[in-house]
């Protein structure tokens, strides 16, 4: 057996967006793709000669295929070891947790996240780094400068592995160690949360628990942990098996798309308790009984409550949540007196901050919300995490929060997503914005005035990196806002996303439907940036 040194040409479309490299299955099915993605990692991330990598994905179409050419590239180039998930499985927070654990040279995550699967849907390549989290910026963009001058890759020349057994196989001086990284996770759930107290919440009988994995990553890992070890009754775990083509369901869990599981907690018999995760387990929604709680309150309310759960019993250090996330966990952080701090979309941008110990708590509103336990954002840490809560609190969720808004008051959140645009028109609509930026300051949109408007740019607290260009932001006075930025992790033309906040400390008018209470901000948005006129469409395509 030999490594083959192949020759090959450059792409020019393999910049890593918001979370690593995503395009359509039949992109990455392309002759050397792959290869010359995968190829420009090695060469850039360099030494890696003889080190220990973790290599899984999601399970969707291609994941296979993918990982048998990835592992023949490792062994040609020279890694040492791949620990490499069962079946070809593994979670993005489980490889997180791997890399930190075992002190790794990094790791490859193979996934779309939440965007569809399936010949027809996307694919998706992550390289982690040694402290468990997304690749920073800057590599990132070397990975992409390398891609566009590589004209060689290398393969070993071997059969390919059987991934259905665990146990150590060998390819030329490279071994590869087939494993089930369930038991590892679950080790460290149990290191952060009460399962005691959480096994008697399911043990009197009276709590009821749907997980919907979304025939995705987190169906042996939700069974492991809540059917086995809390003790949820069977079937607790819906759509429980990884598939390729997630059996046609598109692996988002939002409230348009986790539709199986927003019918069963909107019934007149639903459980007291509803959560469901993506694509590869990093994203999370929460759920009470005909209660859907946004994640950027639930990030809020985990913060105020972290007292309850014992991995955080003895205070966070700070918090921190991405810029359109709404306001509510600063509010959270004043009255603790810990910091708050406000990054750019995409976790990566939260990894220095956990390193330095600044925050033990981050979130986004893009169904994210995490710890300083791994460097990835964590959908069953989150679950977890408000069973632990509703366990030692013993009120519901809808309960939980409204105490919640009653405290520090509600800050009315949604996003408007714009689908499928054309990119140009996406372009355009984002210079108009940045056009009139500048003027915006002090003036009125009905009973509305503008405080501030930007363009986020992000200096990095502790290495001094800066990013710019993350978003349009338009502050208005009693923190109301509106965010504009296109979307980092589409495959398809141009998305454009709208975040509209309102807050409201008035315990009266809280409880108005958010859609309405936003409604004044909805016809701002749409004047301030001309996006019916623009894009032609009157409605966005998925509101949350
Ligand atoms: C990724 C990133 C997140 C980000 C999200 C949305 O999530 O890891 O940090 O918030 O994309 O990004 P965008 O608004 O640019 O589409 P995931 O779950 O897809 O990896």
């Amino acid at each position: 057996m030999s490594i083959k040194k192949i020759s090959t040409r450059p792409f020019k479309d393999q910049r890593p967006g918001t979370s690593g490299l995503r395009k359509k299955v039949t992109t990455f099915q392309q002759p050397h793709y792959l290869e010359n993605f995968i190829q420009s990692i090695f060469d850039v991330v360099g030494k890696i000669r003889g080190k220990t990598i973790v290599l899984g994905g999601d399970g969707r179409f291609h994941n296979k295929e993918a990982l048998q050419i990835i592992v023949k590239m490792a062994a040609a180039n020279g890694i040492g070891r791949i620990m490499l998930g069962l079946k070809g499985i593994l979670s993005t927070p489980a490889a997180s947790h791997i890399i930190r654990k075992h002190n790794l040279l990094g790791g490859i995550i193979l996934s779309a996240s939440h965007n569809p699967g399936g010949l027809e849907g996307d694919f998706g390549i992550k390289y982690n780094v040694e402290n468990g989290g997304p690749s920073p910026e800057h590599l990132t963009e070397s990975f992409y400068r390398r891609s566009l001058e590589i004209d060689t890759y290398y393969l070993f020349d071997a059969p390919d592995l059987d991934l259905e057994q665990p146990g150590e196989n060998r390819m030329g001086d490279m071994v590869v160690e087939i494993f089930d990284s369930t038991a590892d996770y679950t080790e460290l759930m149990q290191r952060l949360f009460d399962f005691d107290r959480m096994r008697k919440l399911f043990g009197h009988g009276k709590f009821s628990m749907v997980y919907d994995a979304m025939n995705a990553v987190t169906g042996p890992y939700a069974k492991a942990i809540f059917e086995g070890h809390l003790g949820a009754s069977r079937g607790t775990v819906i759509n429980g098996n990884p598939l390729p083509d997630f059996d046609g369901i598109h692996p988002d869990p939002n409230l348009k798309h986790a539709r199986e599981l927003v019918e069963i907690m909107n019934s007149e018999s639903a459980p007291d308790f509803g959560a469901a995760s993506d694509g590869d387990g990093d994203r999370n929604m929460i759920l009470g009984r005909r209660f859907f709680l946004t994640p950027s309150d639930s990030l809020a309310v985990l913060a105020a409550n972290a007292d309850l759960v014992p991995g955080y019993s003895k205070g966070l250090s700070g918090v921190a949540r991405s810029m359109p996330t709404s306001m509510a966990v600063d509010r959270v952080a004043e009255a603790m007196g810990i910091q708050c701090y406000e990054t750019p979309t995409g976790w990566k941008f939260f990894g220095n901050l956990l390193d330095a110990g600044r925050v033990t708590l981050c979130g986004e509103e893009s169904f994210g919300t995490g710890s300083d336990h791994i460097r990835e954002k964590d959908g069953l840490w989150a679950v977890l995490f408000w069973l632990n809560i509703l366990a030692a609190k013993g009120e519901s969720v809808e309960k939980i929060v409204q105490e919640h808004w009653r405290k520090f008051g509600r800050n009315f959140y949604s996003r408007h997503d714009y689908e499928g645009l054309e990119s140009d028109s996406a372009n355009a609509l984002m210079g108009h914005l940045r056009e009139i930026l500048v003027g915006l300051a002090g003036s009125s949109f009905g009973h509305y005035e503008v405080d501030a408007a930007d363009d986020f740019s992000y200096r990095d607290p502790v290495d001094g990196s800066v990013s710019t260009g993350q978003g349009i932001r338009i502050i208005f006075r009693g923190s109301s806002r509106i965010v504009f930025r296109l979307s980092g992790t589409g495959t398809e033309g141009a998305t454009l996303r709208v975040y509209l906040e309102r807050y409201e400390m008035d315990t009266e008018r809280q409880n108005q439907d958010t859609q309405e209470a936003l409604s004044d901000l909805i016809a701002i948005a749409d004047n301030i940036a001309q996006i019916h006129t623009r894009t032609g469409r009157d409605v966005p395509s998925v509101i949350t």
